[in-house]
């Protein structure tokens, strides 16, 4: 029987386990990326592990979430990052270089290859048939020290695209239809493979935006072939040299399929406030806008802003509008001003921000108080613009350009502008500033200014944990609502004291403060919760605090694995009516936890305020459980007892 392209690529790095759906399994890690927001922290933890030098084939650290400098802060951040990397054996892109997923796919992504990024659109990759996968900063700096990545081997999901886009149409919209079908949960546990006849026409760019918005179906991860439109990619780039094919087997199983006619698409739009929110732009046309922006690593590529640029050719943007553009790479950035494009944009009145994350991130460009945003990002949750209620609308690069003509969203189908489909692919290559690691490390003093505060420790599992349910949530909780980002707390990344006092502020402003009177407690969630972003200071924060347990119907997989990271339970109601049982304020026990563990008796959860107890669930692995009865990977993983096991040098601590 024939196998599928992802399981082709796990087997091929499979260290330990079985490829049985569910089963732990662990990989062979060849690629490593952080950004700066993640990447302090990752690089702390990489250090307390104790290595002298990253131990993958290739490891880069990206700045390009905190540019804005405000303060110290940032500034401080980077120049750590470079720093480190000299020391031990990164490579730095700089600030100012691109988005990390933009830059990585261009200079660096190679097919087939196991890629582990410290940002939740790490699949960004899998445009060019890597198997990339976002993960916590504790994951990334375990994989640097040599540790394989552990995973519960996915399920996989055959995309099978027929037909070809109508004119107008994009992979924006491919990625819309798939959320409006599948929903942001129902990717969890699931590899997103695209195959059948509709791949062979879309650019490697489209591709990408696909993937990369995988993230918003909950997908461990997306995974294109790497075919002959993969080759011209690479020969652009001028790295053909690294490119293989890579496809299923024409009799590949699946464990689920589902079938798009890309023939049958038209232009589509993400509603307020979620990326599944998902309708056509003709049924939303006429809706006033206050700002359009255009960017992100979904779709800022050279190909997005020349067919912007194409629409803007001449025009002028509607005097109601804001229209900010932020091109995904330095590359990207010079090859539209080479080619005359950024001119048009200028031109027609477009504000040109830095090559950076910048308003996906609230870094910047908040739109006004109750303001409508047209924008080509990947996340609209609540208040992640900067403005609580800025009310924000995500479509391709086409439908934002055409609506900032307009003043309104806007069909671009409607507005009758010809444009040239094809836009080649030119090869400005110019690697100067993303900086290899330094001849000498000895050399290379890290650089740590004050806004580098030392890692906070964490606590072995108690025998027993009690404590109140701190706060009640429901369903699709984002991180974005636990550990908030934007232009005023990102700056805190590499301060856990500081940014603890924002955890669940969109939420709740008086969690912290509650948290730490009560010396901690419990969490309870809905659906989904922890959806988005992978932050693992939306666990390390918490813990911090004193959070010992999150009690949910279910977890998103990457803010699970960060719990398990930072040594906080992920439980699961085993019947519904539970959740609805129980109050914020509630006393909760739950007794010898750490005895029910090991042995694998039935967790139980007494509710004193109430008077009754009920069990609950969980999927931790037998490793896992090792990880939270130690207190986190941390101290898992620097156990010398336990670094053997792990693949790490560290046996001699
Ligand atoms: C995001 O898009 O939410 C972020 C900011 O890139 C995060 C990472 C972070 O919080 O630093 C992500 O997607 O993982
Ligand atoms: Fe940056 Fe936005 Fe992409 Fe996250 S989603 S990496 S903030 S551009």
């Amino acid at each position: 029987m024939g196998e599928n392209l992802a399981r082709k690529i796990l087997a091929d790095h499979l260290v330990h386990g079985e490829l049985k759906p569910g089963e732990e399994i662990a990989i062979r890690v060849d690629q490593t990326l952080t950004q700066d927001a993640t990447g302090t922290m990752a690089y702390l933890q990489f250090e307390a592990i104790g290595l002298p030098r990253v131990q993958t084939s290739l490891s880069v650290s990206y700045v390009d979430h905190n540019t804005l400098q405000t303060g110290f802060e940032n500034a401080d951040d980077h120049r750590f990052l470079q720093s480190f990397a000299a020391k031990y054996g990164l490579y730095f892109s700089r600030p100012g270089n691109g988005i990390c997923h933009q830059v990585q796919l261009e200079r660096f992504s190679v097919p087939g290859a196991v890629l582990l990024g410290s940002d939740s659109h790490t699949p960004t990759s899998g445009g060019v048939g890597a198997l990339a996968i976002g993960v916590g900063g504790l994951d990334v700096a375990v994989a640097m020290a040599g540790s394989p990545f552990y995973l519960a081997m996915p399920r996989v999901m055959l995309v099978r695209l027929t037909g070809s886009l109508r004119p107008w149409v994009t992979g924006k919209d491919v990625i819309l239809e798939l959320l409006r079908r599948l929903t942001v949960k129902s990717g969890v546990g699931y590899v997103i493979e695209y195959g059948g006849p509709g791949v062979a026409a879309l650019t490697v760019p489209e591709r990408a935006t696909i993937t990369n918005m995988g993230a918003e179906l909950g997908a461990t991860t997306s995974v294109f072939p790497s075919d002959e439109a993969t080759r011209a990619y690479f020969r652009a780039q001028k790295r053909e040299n690294m490119w293989r094919p890579l496809a299923a087997d024409l009799d590949a199983t699946y464990d689920a399929e589902i079938e798009l006619d890309l023939s049958t698409l038209e232009p589509l739009i993400a509603q307020p406030h979620s990326p599944d929110n998902v309708t056509t732009v003709s049924a939303v046309e006429g809706t006033r806008l206050d700002q359009v922006a255009i960017g992100s690593c979904t779709n800022s590529s050279f190909r997005d802003l020349s067919r912007v640029a194409a629409i803007l050719r001449g025009k002028t943007v509607h005097p109601s509008v804001s229209l900010v553009i932020s091109p995904g790479s330095r590359r990207v950035y010079e090859m539209i001003a080479r080619s005359g494009a950024l001119a048009d944009l200028i031109s027609a009145g477009a504000r040109l921000l830095e090559t950076a994350c910048g308003p996906c991130i609230g870094m910047g460009q908040a739109p006004p108080s109750g303001g409508v945003s047209l924008r080509t990002f990947n996340r609209n949750f609540e208040g992640r613009c900067g403005t609580p209620d800025g009310l924000v609308y995500l479509a391709s690069p086409e439908v934002a350009a055409a609506s900032a003509l307009t003043g309104h969203i806007t069909d671009p189908r409607h507005l009758e502008i010809p444009i040239a489909l094809e836009v080649p692919e030119e090869s400005i290559v110019d690697d100067r500033f993303i900086l290899p690691p330094a001849d000498d490390p000895s050399s290379v003093e890290i650089v740590r200014g004050p806004n580098i505060k030392p890692l906070p420790t964490s606590r072995p599992l108690a025998e027993t944990i009690e404590g109140p349910v701190l706060l009640k949530v429901g369903d699709n909780i984002t991180t974005d609502h636990i550990m908030p980002a934007g232009a005023k707390l990102l700056p805190l990344r590499s301060n856990v004291p500081a940014l603890a006092e924002y955890v669940f502020a969109p939420v709740d402003l008086s969690f912290a403060r509650r948290a730490k009177e009560t010396g901690g407690g419990v969490v309870v969630g809905g659906a989904n919760y922890g959806q988005g972003s992978s932050r693992e200071h939306a666990a390390l924060c918490p813990m911090y605090l004193g959070l010992r347990a999150v009690l949910t119907k279910s977890f998103a997989r990457i803010h699970r694995a960060n719990l398990v990271n930072f040594g906080i339970l992920p439980l699961t109601f085993a019947q519904e009516s539970d959740y609805n049982r129980i109050a914020q304020g509630d006393q909760l026990v739950l007794p010898e936890i750490r005895e029910r563990l090991q042995s694998g008796q039935p967790i139980l959860v007494q509710n004193v305020t109430r008077g009754y107890s009920f069990e609950v669930c969980h999927t931790l692995t037998p490793r896992e459980i090792q990880i939270i009865l130690a207190g986190g990977l941390l101290p898992y993983v620097r156990d010398p007892d336990r670094s053997s096991v792990n693949g790490l040098g560290v046996a001699s601590r």
